[in-house]
C-alpha cells in the first residue's frame, strides 16, 4: 500500500473541530475519504511559455514562439538540413554532399522521423533510427570508451563509393513471461544482437550497446540548463537513504578539450548539443566538420581514407549552426488531458511511487544565453534529473561510457512521449527500443528504481492504467 503523506481536507475538518494533537494517532485509522486527485494551476506547460499545443503528427517540429524573422531563416534552413538525404561525392550538388564512405543513413530525419523517437533495429532493414555502439575494455586517452582496431566505437553497417561496409547486425528476441500480483500476466521480449559480414576482424566478444534516437524537443533548454540545476539533483552516495543515488557523467569536449558534464544520448556520453550533432554528422552518416574533421575510418580502413570527400569539411560551419540552431528552438509540446481524473490521479500516483525522483522537474535555465535568448529564465519540467542511475542487470549494457558503467543510464526525459505514437506511429521505448509499450517499459526497471517498479506492480489494474494515462499525458 502507498502510505498517505498529507491530510486530507476531511481530516483537516474533522481536527478542526475536535482539534487533534500530533500524539492523537486514532483518528489515522478513521476510515478517509478518498483524497480527489486536482489539477495544479500551469501544470500541462512543460517549458513555460515556450511550449505548443499540438496533437498532430508534426508535434514536435514546431519552433518556439518568439522566433524574429532572421531565426526564423536559420530554423528553416537547419530544419531542411536536417530533413534532406546527403548524396555521395563527388556530386553536382556540393552543398549537401560527401556522405560517408561507411555511416548508418543518409539523413538525420531517416532516424529522428518528425524529429521523433527512432525504430529498433528490424533484421535485413536499414536504419530507421537504430545504431549500436562497440568497444573493449579500458578508456581511451581522453577517457572514453576505447575502441576496436578496424572498427572504433560504432558500426557503420552501410557504405557508398565501392568501400566496405564495416558489419551487418541482427537481433532475435527471447520471450519473458510474468504476473502481476494480482495474476494479471505479461509479456516482455529481450533482444540479443549478431554481428555478421564483419569486414575487418571478429566483432565477437566485444561490448555493445545497442541504441535508438530519441525524440529531440527542448534540446536547447537542456543546453540551456547551468550545470548546477542538473548537479542539485545528484546523491551519489544516497544520504536521504531512498535507494536513489543519481549521479553526473563528465565527458569529453573536443571543442574545449576538457571533460565537462554529460548532457545528450542515453547515457549522458555527449557534454554538448553542437558536439552531439556533429558527432552524429560524423559517426552516423560520414560527414565531416570543423569538430571531426576527418572521415570515420579506422585503421586498416585505407579504401575509406583514400575516398573522395565533400569538401573539407563537408559540413561547413554556417551548415552546422543552423542545424545546432534548428534543433535548439525545437519547441516541447503542452500537455494533453491534463484535467481528467485518470490523468490527476496517475500523476499522484507518479509521485508516490518515487518516479519523479528520477524523472524530476522543475529545473531553471540560465539568465544569460546568448545562443537563444530566448531560453533564458525558463523553468522546465523534463520529467528528467539526467543524471546516470543504475538500472539493474536486465538493462544492462555492459559497455562503459566515460563515466556511466554498464548498468547505468541518463534518465530519459519523458516529456512528449505520449505524443510519439502519433507523430512515429509506433510506442517503441528504452534506450534499444525493446519495450512495446509505457507498460513495458516500466516492467523493465530494476536496480534504483526496482522499489518504484515493484510499487508499480503491487497496485490495481485501475491505478496502473491511471499512472499510464499519466505518462501518456506527457
Ligand atoms: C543512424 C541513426 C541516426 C542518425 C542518422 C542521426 N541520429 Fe541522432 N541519435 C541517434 C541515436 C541512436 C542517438 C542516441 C545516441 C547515444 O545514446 O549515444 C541520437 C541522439 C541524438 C541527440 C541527443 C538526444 C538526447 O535526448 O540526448 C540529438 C540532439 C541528435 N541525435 C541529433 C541528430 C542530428 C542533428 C542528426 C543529423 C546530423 C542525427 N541526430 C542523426 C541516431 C541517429
Ligand atoms: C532510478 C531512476 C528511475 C526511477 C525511479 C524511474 N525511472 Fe523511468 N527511467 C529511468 C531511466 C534511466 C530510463 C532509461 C532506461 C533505458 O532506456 O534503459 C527510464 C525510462 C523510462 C521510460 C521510457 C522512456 C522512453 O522514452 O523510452 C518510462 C515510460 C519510464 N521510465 C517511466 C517510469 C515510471 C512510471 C516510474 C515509476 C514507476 C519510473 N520510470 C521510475 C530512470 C528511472
Ligand atoms: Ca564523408
Ligand atoms: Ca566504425
Ligand atoms: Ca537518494
Amino acid at each position: 500500500m502507498i502510505k498517505k503523506r498529507f491530510l486530507t481536507p476531511f481530516t483537516v475538518a474533522f481536527c478542526f473541530l475536535v482539534s487533534c494533537s500530533s500524539d492523537n494517532e486514532e483518528f489515522i485509522s478513521i476510515p478517509e475519504e478518498p483524497e480527489v486527485a486536482k489539477y495544479e494551476e500551469g501544470e500541462e506547460l512543460l517549458s513555460g511559455n515556450l511550449g505548443v499545443n499540438s496533437t498532430s503528427n508534426n508535434a514536435f517540429g514546431f519552433e518556439i514562439p518568439g522566433l524574429t524573422f532572421e531565426e526564423q531563416a536559420r530554423f528553416a534552413t537547419g530544419n531542411s538540413l536536417f530533413n534532406q538525404s546527403w548524396v555521395s561525392s563527388p556530386a553536382s550538388t556540393t552543398a549537401r554532399d560527401g556522405l560517408g564512405p561507411t555511416f548508418n543513413a543518409r539523413a538525420c530525419a531517416t532516424c529522428h522521423f518528425k524529429d521523433g523517437r527512432g525504430r529498433p533495429l528490424v533484421n535485413g532493414e536499414s536504419s530507421n533510427g537504430f545504431l549500436i555502439r562497440i568497444s573493449q575494455a579500458g578508456t581511451d586517452a581522453n577517457g572514453g570508451p576505447l575502441g576496436i582496431d578496424g572498427y572504433g566505437t560504432q558500426v557503420q553497417d552501410r557504405s557508398n563509393n565501392g568501400i566496405p561496409f564495416e558489419a551487418k547486425v541482427t537481433v532475435s528476441y527471447e520471450t519473458i513471461n510474468g504476473n502481476y500480483p494480482d495474476g494479471t500476466p505479461y509479456e516482455l521480449i529481450r533482444p540479443t544482437y549478431t554481428f555478421s559480414e564483419e569486414q575487418f576482424g571478429s566483432l565477437g566478444g566485444v561490448l555493445t550497446s545497442p541504441r535508438v534516437a530519441q525524440q529531440t524537443i527542448g534540446m536547447g533548454l537542456i543546453s540551456a540548463l547551468p550545470d548546477s540545476e542538473i548537479l542539485k539533483f545528484e546523491d551519489e552516495f544516497d544520504s536521504n537513504d531512498d535507494g536513489i543515488s543519481g549521479r553526473a557523467n563528465r565527458v569529453w569536449n573536443p571543442q574545449t578539450g576538457e571533460l565537462e558534464l554529460g548532457k545528450y544520448g542515453w547515457k549522458a556520453n555527449t557534454p554538448t548539443l553542437r558536439t552531439q550533432i556533429a558527432s552524429a554528422f560524423h559517426g552516423d552518416m560520414g560527414l565531416t566538420t570543423s569538430i571531426f574533421s576527418e572521415n570515420d575510418c579506422p585503421d586498416p580502413q585505407v579504401d575509406c581514407q583514400n575516398a573522395p570527400n565533400g569538401g573539407e569539411p563537408e559540413v561547413v560551419d554556417e551548415q552546422l549552426d543552423r542545424v545546432v540552431f534548428y534543433q535548439s528552438a525545437l519547441a516541447v509540446p503542452n500537455r494533453r488531458n491534463f484535467t481528467e481524473q485518470s490523468v490527476l490521479e496517475g500523476r499522484n500516483l507518479f509521485n508516490e511511487l518515487n518516479c519523479i525522483s528520477c524523472h524530476a522537474t522543475g529545473q531553471v535555465t540560465i539568465g544569460n544565453f546568448a545562443f537563444n535568448p530566448l531560453l533564458e529564465n525558463t523553468t522546465i519540467r523534463p520529467y528528467s534529473d539526467l543524471l546516470l542511475h543504475d538500472m539493474g542487470e536486465d538493462l544492462a549494457d555492459e559497455r562503459p561510457d566515460f563515466l556511466a558503467n554498464g548498468r547505468e543510464w541518463r534518465t530519459q526525459p519523458l516529456w512528449g512521449i505520449g505524443l510519439i505514437s502519433t507523430v512515429n506511429d509506433h510506442t517503441f521505448f528504452l534506450h534499444d527500443g525493446r519495450a512495446r509499450n509505457i507498460e513495458e517499459a516500466i516492467l523493465w526497471h530494476g536496480g534504483e528504481a526496482e522499489q518504484s517498479k515493484n510499487d508499480f506492480m503491487n497496485l490495481n489494474a485501475e491505478q496502473r492504467q491511471q499512472l499510464i494515462d499519466f505518462i501518456n499525458s506527457l
